[in-house]
This record gives C-alpha cells, sequence and structure tokens, in this order.
C-alpha cells in the first residue's frame, strides 16, 4: 500500500501570536490579564509610565519575569508617548486598565481624574486607529457610573455617578466607547464591572486595607484602625474571574457592554466581621454613627470610625447583575464572597507573619 502523502511542514504557516497591550500593567487586574493572556499564548507588552523608580522592581512581584511580559513606556496623558508604544507593541487587542482609579482621591484630584480617565482613553483611541485601525480595545468601565441607581444594576440601568471618577468613567464610556463604535466602527467594548478584589488589591481600598489591618492587629504589630461609611453595599468579586471576561468580550463577533458581577452584595461592616472571623478573632459592635467600635471577645476595640474616610458623596447598594455576560460570553465568577475574604487575610497574615517573625517588623 502507498504511504500516505503528509503535508510538507512550512515553517511560515507557524500561527503568529496575538499581541496585547495592556495599560495599567502593574494594578492588580493588570498582572492579573498579564499573566492570564501569556499563559494563553500572547504576546503580551505592558505599557508603564516612566519613573526614576527602576521599573522590573515593583513589575517582579506582580508578573513572574520567566513569563516574559514586554515592558514599553508611555503615559495616557501623553499622546506621544502612547503612540511610540503602539509603533512598538503593534497590538492587536489593546486593554486599557490604567486609571486614577481611586473614589475617594477623585474629590480631590477631580482634574488629574477627568485628564487620565477621559482624555486618557480618547489619546489612547486616536493613536491606536492610525497604528491599526482593526485594533479591539477593551476599556475599563465601572459600577460606580450607576451612583445612585437602584439595585440590582445591569448594561440598561441608569447612570447617575455621584463622584469625579464615575463621571469622568462615564464620559469615556459615552463619548469614546459607544461614540467611537457606533459612529466610526471601531471594535471597542465596556466592562462595567463592579468591585473585584484579592490579595493584590492596593492598599487604601477598603477590604485591602481591612485584611492588612486586622492580620496587624491579630499579630500584636497594631492596636486598632478606623474605618469611613460601613453601610456601604459592594458586589465583591475575585479579580482573577474578572480579567477573564476582559478577554471573553474582545473575542465576541461585535463589540458590546457587559456588567461583570458576583450578583451578591455585603455591607463593608459585614466584610470586617467575615476577614475578624477568619482570623478566629470573631469582632461585635457597639456604639452609633461615629461612635460605632468593634471589639473583640475581650472587650478590646480593634475597629473605630473617622470622618476623614467618608467621602463627600456615597454611592450606597451596589447589587450586579451581569445575566448578560454569563449568556453571552459564557462567563461566571468562580470565587465566592467567603472565599475571596479568606485568600485575601490568609495571605496578609502570612506575609506579615513572615517579616514579624524574621525581625522587619
Ligand atoms: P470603591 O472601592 O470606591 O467602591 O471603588 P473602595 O474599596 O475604595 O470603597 C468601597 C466602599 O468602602 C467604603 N469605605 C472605605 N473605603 C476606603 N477606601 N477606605 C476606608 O477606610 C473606608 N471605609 C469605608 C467606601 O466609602 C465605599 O463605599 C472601587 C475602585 O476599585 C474603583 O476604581 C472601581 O471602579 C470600583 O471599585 C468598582
Amino acid at each position: 500500500m502507498p504511504a500516505k502523502k503528509t503535508a510538507p511542514k512550512n515553517k511560515n504557516t507557524k500561527k503568529k501570536k496575538k499581541r496585547a497591550l495592556v495599560t495599567g500593567v502593574t494594578g492588580q487586574d493588570g498582572s492579573y490579564l498579564a499573566e492570564y493572556l501569556i499563559d494563553l499564548g500572547y504576546e503580551v507588552w505592558g505599557l508603564m509610565r516612566r519613573t526614576s523608580l527602576e521599573p522590573m522592581i515593583r513589575i517582579e512581584k506582580l508578573v513572574r519575569p520567566e513569563r516574559r511580559l514586554r515592558i514599553v513606556y508611555g503615559n495616557l496623558r501623553d499622546g506621544a508617548s502612547i503612540r511610540q508604544a503602539l509603533e512598538e507593541s503593534q497590538p492587536d487587542e489593546i486593554y486599557n486598565l490604567a486609571a486614577q482609579s481611586d473614589v475617594g482621591i477623585s474629590f480631590k484630584c477631580p482634574d488629574e481624574t477627568m485628564d487620565i480617565n477621559y482624555h486618557g482613553l480618547g489619546r489612547l483611541i486616536h493613536e491606536a486607529i492610525k497604528v491599526n485601525p482593526k485594533v479591539k480595545i477593551y476599556q475599563a468601565s465601572t459600577s460606580e457610573m450607576f451612583g445612585r441607581t437602584n439595585p440590582p444594576q445591569n448594561e440598561n440601568s441608569v447612570f447617575a455617578p455621584v463622584s469625579p471618577y464615575g463621571e469622568a468613567k462615564l464620559l469615556a464610556h459615552e463619548d469614546y466607547v459607544k461614540g467611537y463604535r457606533e459612529k466610526k466602527g471601531l471594535f471597542i467594548c465596556s466592562g462595567i464591572l463592579f468591585n473585584h478584589e484579592s490579595p493584590r488589591r492596593g492598599e487604601h481600598f477598603v477590604t485591602r486595607k481591612i485584611s492588612i489591618s486586622l492580620a496587624k492587629v491579630k499579630l500584636g504589630i497594631q492596636e486598632s484602625f478606623a474605618l469611613g461609611n460601613m453601610d456601604a453595599k459592594r458586589d465583591w468579586g475575585f479579580a482573577g474571574d474578572y480579567v477573564k471576561a476582559m478577554h471573553k468580550m474582545l473575542q465576541q463577533k461585535t463589540p458590546d457592554d457587559y456588567v461583570i458581577s458576583t450578583g451578591v452584595s455585603h455591607t463593608v461592616r459585614e466584610f470586617v466581621e467575615e476577614a475578624a472571623k477568619v482570623l478566629d478573632m470573631p469582632i461585635s459592635w457597639s456604639g452609633k454613627g461615629f461612635d460605632e467600635v468593634g471589639k473583640t471577645k475581650d472587650g478590646k476595640v480593634v475597629v473605630r470610625i473617622a470622618k476623614e474616610y467618608y467621602r463627600p458623596t456615597e454611592v450606597d447598594y451596589l447589587l450586579g447583575d451581569s445575566r448578560k455576560a454569563a449568556k453571552k460570553l459564557g462567563w461566571k465568577p468562580e470565587v465566592s464572597f467567603k472565599q475571596l475574604v479568606r485568600m485575601m487575610v490568609t495571605a496578609d497574615y502570612e506575609r506579615l507573619k513572615k517579616m514579624k517573625d524574621a525581625g522587619l517588623l
């Protein structure tokens, strides 16, 4: 029998690696996304601002060096620098995660927040379509755009932001995501992400502040800590789950917007309670308003309220309805609230314990 003919091996038929540019790569989401895309076989470029700090010192903590993240310099506040970064990285997909992302700080720096979160996306789009008109763009939108709209919030809910952060993100969503998609045919998606946390969360966000502070209390490094509004309700998910949704959005035939959330909401107070339980240090509350305190079983006050952590205007209740993402993207969160709290608290406790044992704290 004649031998079956096999096609000659041709090196040129090797599929070209997809290229992704991630802005905000040093942040929580950027680091998870970069790792995820590298594992999927992407060539990943991370946009970083030039600073006097040696960048690899910070980035090594976030993305393991053997995964070969490529760094390109640029700043969303400077169009020319973005252009150079795009020319060098030649991305098929751009994930715009860079932002002034602290809602509380946005009241103190509204102009800077607007410049990065709104105009920054405009600069990125203008340069990106010159370099590659077919580029696909993911924009990090946010549940803060819903502001005071009643829960549950989904893609059809009214936007009513109450912070400079939420306002800037909403303008970016309306003018650049919807505007460029509808009028110019750009492939651009908004991920309307509800709060998403992890052991890599910035230390000023409330979940990480709680996990670090309670771990310090447990280890005897700190006596107590202060919080602001503990009645605020948030729909907290795991950032590692959420970056998968970002990628899925850009793999669809048509660009669209998606709410990404868990559909479960808790108060800040409940987050404290759950975190304290993980440390086997249950907390009970007494007093009201600014006089409320959280005490351990032996009566030690470990949580206080401080006016300085209240915001001029607050988003009271966020609860996402991400049925559209489940149906169209096949996306669902995998980590529950309890698992998330345990993950964060355990990571901080173990890290701080090592430092304490080594005499560093
Ligand atoms: P948020 O997150 O504003 O929802 O935005 P944050 O963790 O800062 O606040 C959550 C809620 O906790 C209340 N709070 C405190 N917040 C902080 N940071 N520090 C405190 O001491 C404190 N005490 C109470 C806040 O008032 C608020 O109600 C995050 C950011 O990541 C945004 O960039 C993102 O778009 C949204 O989540 C989805």
